[in-house]
């Protein structure tokens, strides 16, 4: 048995730059055809996007677990993204959600967050948590409950122009609990109706992500309860309205990669929430419970890479109840990383022969002889090279900033849930 200390060592050694993992790794690579400079160069233009309502307070309807430190106001949840991606180097933006991140002057609180480096991504609308909402917002029956959905869609337009965003994202509550509650049909009418009205008020630089969930909080139906109806929706308005997957919107038996390779085909896919099903919604760290998956998905964004111009923007959604909210967050971008480098070594080549010489397993096989690789030596590598760390984690502990925020800040106050 090996003893821990060794352990340790080879764990320090694969995450860093230095000693012998990186040259073997980028050595083996070369050797089996891999252009290594153009795999670290696509490596470093990742860029994924974290949300502001992931460095509050949040939980589940069961409990929330409060964590000291959490920000106390959208200014600090910039200043953690930041931090993040200090780390990372690869999450210049952050998604905020109005009204949780509503302030007076959206002229400073982007000026704060370009001055840490960072900007501020999609605009994210709430239209779940006021009581009028309780039969829906741009679905409801009533035209007054839709106007003022649609005047809060506006108002986050008129946001997004101030922050510097060109991009609006949509997740809606609405559904219906019970059968006959109301007409499908007439709900999707008036929300298209309103959306369309949003969509005529965008810049023409903006972009409209629509997103889609099967159940919850409707559990009979959803107003968009997957691509399809998401899809169909975004047709109607335009072609800056796209739709977004957010990986915990799915019920178990979904392929999702192939859902990916649809919307790719079809140029409309305009965005990802990343998070895993396994919770139902979101909160759970992106490539904890299945890597594979998030591999497959990236496999198919490689293949699209090739060959489209397609902007696709790459967004966690994530909430964590009782882990260390930075370092949870810090460990999903990580994933990210790893799965798209992943991604990025498949034999391509001998993938499209096999699959013209019908060689099943020989395709499959070929998949995994890309994920199997030990990713690790060149992702640290390439955040080096980005001025991060290359070992993100043991590097934010030892930066002491959890406990000087915790110090500052005390309890917090939470990103805005109840
Ligand atoms: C609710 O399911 C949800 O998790 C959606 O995924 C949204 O994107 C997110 O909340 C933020 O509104
Ligand atoms: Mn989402
Ligand atoms: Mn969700």
């Amino acid at each position: 048995m090996r003893g821990a200390g060794t352990r340790l060592e080879e764990e320090k050694a694969l995450k860093s730059t230095e000693g012998p993992a990186y040259e073997g790794l980028s050595g083996t690579l070369a050797a089996r055809g891999v252009d290594v400079d153009r795999v670290e160069g696509r490596l470093r233009s990742q860029r994924l996007e974290t949300p502001s309502w992931g460095y509050g307070d949040t939980g589940t309807r069961f409990a929330v677990f409060p964590q000291r430190g959490v920000p106390r106001d959208p200014f600090e949840k910039v200043a953690d993204a930041a931090r993040v991606h200090g780390l990372t180097g690869v999450c210049p933006t952050v998604a905020v959600h109005i009204p949780w991140d509503r302030v007076d002057d959206y002229g400073e609180l982007r000026g704060h967050a370009e001055s840490l480096g960072l900007r501020i991504g999609a605009v994210n609308p709430n239209l779940f948590q006021e009581p009028g909402y309780r039969l829906g917002s741009v679905c409801h029956l009533d035209p007054d409950v839709r106007r003022e959905a649609t005047d809060h869609l506006l108002e986050c337009v008129r946001v997004a122009g101030e922050v510097g965003s060109d991009v609006l994202s949509l997740w809606f509550a609405d559904g219906t609990n019970y059968a006959g509650q109301d007409s499908f049909i007439e709900r999707r009418h008036r929300m298209v109706d309103c959306l369309g009205e949003v969509y005529s008020a965008m810049p023409e630089s903006m972009r409209m992500l629509l997103e889609y969930k099967p159940y919850e909080p409707a559990f009979y139906h959803t107003d968009l309860a997957d691509w399809g109806a998401a899809l169909t929706v975004c047709q109607k308005l335009g072609d800056r309205a796209e739709v977004l997957v957010d990986l915990g919107h799915h019920a178990k038996e979904v392929n999702i990669e192939y859902v990916v390779a649809l919307l790719l085909d079809e140029g409309r896919l305009g965005g990802f929430h990343f998070n895993n099903r396994k919770y139902g919604d979101d909160d759970l760290i992106v490539g904890s419970v299945n890597p594979f998956e998030l591999f497959l998905i990236y496999v198919e964004l490689v293949g699209a890479e090739e060959h489209s111009e397609t902007r696709i923007d790459y967004m966690i959604d994530q909430t964590h109840n009782i882990e260390p909210k930075m370092e949870a967050m810090i460990l999903s971008v990580m994933n990210l990383q790893e799965a798209y480098a992943k991604a990025l070594l498949v034999d391509r080549r001998a993938l499209d022969e096999a699959r013209r010489a019908g060689d099943v397993l020989g395709a499959h096989r070929t998949l995994l002889d890309a994920y199997a690789t030990d990713v690790r030596p060149l992702c640290a590598k390439v955040r080096e090279d980005l001025g991060a760390a290359a070992d993100p984690i043991a590097a934010f502990k030892e930066s002491g900033y959890a406990e000087k925020v915790a110090a500052e800040r005390g309890e917090g106050a939470g990103a805005g849930w109840s």
